[in-house]
């Protein structure tokens, strides 16, 4: 058996079960080796900003690695900001990147590049395997550093020599660093904090960020009052009926602030201090009270599930928690077609155990107060601020989770940049409905231009976060790829197209035009 073969063999013996891939000459000896091996999926993506996407979404929803197939430097350089994404979502993925033989390094030839050093920025590993003798042992130890607790990027680089040379054989899975318990007496510290009566508020991220963990801190809110709250943008929240439902943090410096305003004892469990996603001249970065005592309950690393679970115990926390969401199916909107009124019916037809992805951007809202009281789902967000992630984390989250309806929310603007994750879907028969907010803008760039105090823009300036000229059109962009897609202009219409999308398997688009 060849390195490749090893390689392959001891990701799927480490549980890696999916590769997203987008390949060249250096990576031929892996792919020939995916028909050699039973038990990898291997799914193509036509652009790697897609492909590292995709992996995030299924290693978001799967609780454990895809790997991806990158080719050289600058297939790597293609994804790395859905790789930056993933790393801030603290998503398990090991990224395969091919290389040139080790031995024609040394002539500079035209793909040769700094892979290391495109690897570094997102991957919390990074090792090029020296031969083939070891590549196997070196991918069971990628793997094992991918799902180190909360998870994160290992980028194993493949030199072509290191594939095609012969090795010894597999290696086997290594163990996995669960999650530690928290330290000492941090239980009774926070505890202490909370039974004084002072205005607490728990930021929660992670694992703890469903039901398990929501409602150990249901319970210790109806104890103590502590509000419940998780960052913006955090990674996978479940929420809808039946869930203990959290305050999302709210996106602007100000609102931050507003929402903190009076806390006295912050609480983090595998979180950080909020803080203003942008400076803004005159506006604060850091938005927690000077006056508050912080405590980190749980590290990112840590359990904050059984964390939770003994605070809310130790505090003498009733059983039954407080802020359970309960089932809302609100009546269907008519007419004018809008975030809020699309929010509405994206709501009411969600099915129970839906995934949904959302980078709706501006037009986020309008659903996230609808879903709120919906039946029960994970949503996921844009963890690092880098667009472009919604199409291919509903890919990936689709493969990991085959038996729910992934529903995918996203701006436009978005959209454009890796909506090859169209094809996927359509080549893999993926069962995701693709709700696309056709605002013709950068819309929230025209918030922010005002917000950075840019001056008055002139018409240069506004043609830059315009998309009228020339208009988009879903409806072709989505066919072009083998995606049945449909346009929408009323409430009415949004609903037709939407409810049938949800009773349909399959990939559709639905451009909403707002
Ligand atoms: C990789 C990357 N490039 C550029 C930006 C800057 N940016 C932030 S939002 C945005 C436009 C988003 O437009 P759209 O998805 O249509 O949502 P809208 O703001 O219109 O609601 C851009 C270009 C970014 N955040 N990330």
């Amino acid at each position: 058996m060849n390195g490749a073969e090893s390689l392959v063999r001891t990701l799927v013996a480490s549980g890696v079960e999916v590769c997203f891939t987008n390949p060249g000459t250096s990576e031929m000896h892996f792919v020939a080796a995916l028909d050699k091996v039973d038990g990898m999926r291997a799914i193509l993506g036509l652009f790697e900003g897609a492909v590292t996407g995709m992996a995030d979404g299924y290693g978001r929803m799967a609780d454990k690695p895809a790997a991806t197939l990158l080719h050289l430097g600058p297939g790597l350089a293609n994804g790395l900001a859905n790789l930056h994404n993933a790393r801030r979502a603290q998503t398990p993925l090991v990224n395969i990147v091919g290389d040139h033989a080790t031995y024609h390094a040394q002539y500079d030839a035209p793909l040769a590049s700094d892979i290391p050093g495109f690897a570094r920025p997102v991957s919390g590993w990074v090792h090029s395997s020296p031969s083939a003798k070891t590549v196997a042992a070196d991918g069971a130890r990628a793997v094992q550093a991918a799902r180190v607790a909360p998870g994160q990027i290992a980028t194993l680089i493949l030199p072509a020599d290191t594939a095609w040379n012969d090795a010894d054989g597999p290696a086997p899975a290594l163990p996995v660093m669960e999650p530690q318990p928290v330290a000492g007496d941090m239980v009774d510290r926070v505890a202490k904090a909370l039974k004084s009566g002072r205005k607490s508020a728990i930021i929660i991220r992670g694992l703890a960020l469903r039901k398990r963990g929501l409602h150990a801190a249901g319970r210790i809110a109806a104890k103590t009052g502590a509000r419940i709250l998780c960052d913006t943008f955090a990674p996978r929240l479940e929420r809808g009926a039946g869930i203990v439902a959290v305050e999302r943090i709210p996106y602007f410096a100000e609102q931050i602030v507003d929402t903190f305003k009076d806390v006295e004892e912050l609480i983090l469990v595998c979180a950080k201090p909020p803080v203003s996603f942008f400076a803004y001249p005159g506006k604060p970065s850091w938005c927690t009270p000077e006056s508050a005592n912080i405590h980190y309950l749980a590290q990112a690393h840590e359990d904050g599930i059984a964390a939770l679970e003994a605070l809310a115990d130790a505090l003498g926390a009733p059983k039954d928690p407080i802020h359970v969401a309960e089932l809302k199916k609100g009546d269907l909107p008519k007419g004018k077609l809008d975030q809020f009124s699309a929010g509405q019916i994206i709501a009411h037809f969600l099915p129970e155990g839906a995934v949904i992805s959302d980078e709706a951007a501006t037009s986020g809202i309008g659903s996230q107060i609808a879903t709120a009281t919906a039946p029960v789902h994970d949503h996921l967000s844009l963890t690092g601020g880098a667009i472009g992630q919604g199409l291919p984390l509903a890919t990936g989250a689709a493969v990991a989770c085959p038996d729910r309806k992934v529903v995918c929310l996203h701006g436009d603007g978005g959209a454009m940049y890796t909506l090859q994750a169209l094809w996927t879907q359509a080549r893999e028969k993926l069962d995701v409905v693709n709700v696309i907010f056709a605002n013709r803008s950068y819309a929230i760039l025209n918030i922010e231009l005002a917000r950075v105090g840019a001056g008055n823009p002139g018409p240069k300036a506004l043609s830059m976060l315009d998309l009228h000229n020339p208009e988009l059109n879903w409806v072709h962009l989505g066919q072009g790829m083998g995606v049945e897609a449909t346009r929408v202009e009323t409430a009415e219409e949004f609903a037709d197209a939407y409810a049938s999308a949800i009773k349909a398997k399959g990939p559709r688009v639905i451009e909403v035009m707002l």
